[in-house]
């Protein structure tokens, strides 16, 4: 058995993973990151035996019915980066407005876009769940940051990560020095280097969708996917269709061993249903520097300028091969 002896912050802290822009107020908060993890983890762990399931009545700045899940796991993101020295500014796909940390006389460097919850219509059934954060930079000047800092495009992440709550808790970590993924060991309460310099196939046999959509589907997302499901054995289809209603999930398996997720846009919806800022540009981060791509299906992710907070993106994520495939079937719509 393999000795996994190396925590993520002993990675971050060696010279040659550092991360520009980064030294240990990065590694800090990455630790912090680590926290909310370790946090969410236990809380999901023992969510069936207390009186956390189900909505909360709610409705969120999406029009979508908020999980009490989704409330305790914004709740937890908001306190662990409020009180976290290197974070000045916070947005949440469940805040309508972000909330601005203000230090008097000191600027904190680092602002954090999150998904607390990710694929929360799995938490009543025991199933995988996310969370995802972008992280991006503040000049260190003396105004606060504004509404408008945050609107950056996803070329100027300095780092993104999520964690997947699956059998294992896992954190994935792109910085611009790879892919790292780190395993919860819940005994000693470390993340372990686990998945060093991760590499996604340039071709896999999966795909992720939400088929039930198929009649809402311009004519060329309808043929690319019944191309998949055509016998081809030279390119390994059909492919196996494999969607858990969680993206990190999805991502995470594609990451792994090939394949493509989508989520593309409906022709009453051409704006798709995720959400740039806070699932589609980390993700998108995480699978470039793995070696795949992610586009709208006719532009890169991380080139989209932002224009809003909450601004929806229709998203094609994975291997290379098969995200070109993708867009050229799209482009003849
Ligand atoms: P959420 O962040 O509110 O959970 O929404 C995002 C989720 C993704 O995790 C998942 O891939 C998708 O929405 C599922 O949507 P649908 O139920 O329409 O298939
Ligand atoms: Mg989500």
């Amino acid at each position: 058995m393999a000795l996994h002896s190396l925590t993520l912050e002993q990675y971050f802290n060696r010279s040659h993973t550092a991360v520009p822009g980064g030294g240990p107020p990065f590694t800090t908060l990455l630790s912090h990151v680590g926290l909310v993890g370790k946090l969410l983890s236990r809380d999901l762990r023992l969510a069936g035996l207390l009186d956390v399931l189900g909505t909360s009545g709610d409705t969120n700045v999406q029009d979508e019915a908020v999980k009490k899940l989704d409330q305790i796991a914004n709740e937890t993101c908001v306190q662990v980066f409020q009180r976290s020295d290197v974070v000045c500014a916070l947005a949440s796909e469940e805040m309508e407005k972000p909330v601005i940390v203000s230090k008097p006389g000191r600027q904190a460097p680092y602002m954090v876009l999150f998904d607390p919850l990710d694929g929360s219509s799995n938490t009543d059934v025991n199933m995988p769940l996310g969370s995802i954060f972008s992280i991006v930079t503040h000049q260190p000047d003396d105004r606060p940051p504004g509404d408008r800092d945050l609107l950056q495009k996803g070329t100027d992440q300095l780092a993104a990560g999520y964690l997947l709550f699956g059998p294992s808790t896992m954190f994935v970590v792109a910085t611009g020095k790879g892919v790292h993924g780190f395993t919860l060991d819940p005994g000693l309460g470390e993340y372990l280097l686990s998945h060093e310099n991760m590499t996604i196939p340039t071709r896999g046999r999966i795909y992720a969708a939400n088929e039930g959509n198929y009649q809402k589907w311009p004519e060329g997302t309808k043929r690319y996917f019944d191309h998949l499901k055509m016998d081809d054995k030279g390119t390994g289809r059909p492919y196996s269709g494999r969607y858990s209603g969680c993206l990190v999930a999805d991502v995470h398996r594609i990451l792994l061993n090939g394949g493509i997720y989508l989520y593309p846009a409906e022709a009453k919806k051409p704006e798709g249903k995720l959400r740039l800022l806070y699932e589609a540009n980390p993700l998108a981060l995480i699978v470039e520097q793995a070696g795949g791509l992610a586009s709208t299906g006719t532009k890169r992710i991380l080139d989209v300028q932002p224009e809003r907070l909450h601004q929806r993106v229709p998203l094609l994520i994975g291997s290379r091969d098969d995200v070109r495939e993708a867009e050229a079937f799209f482009a003849k719509s």
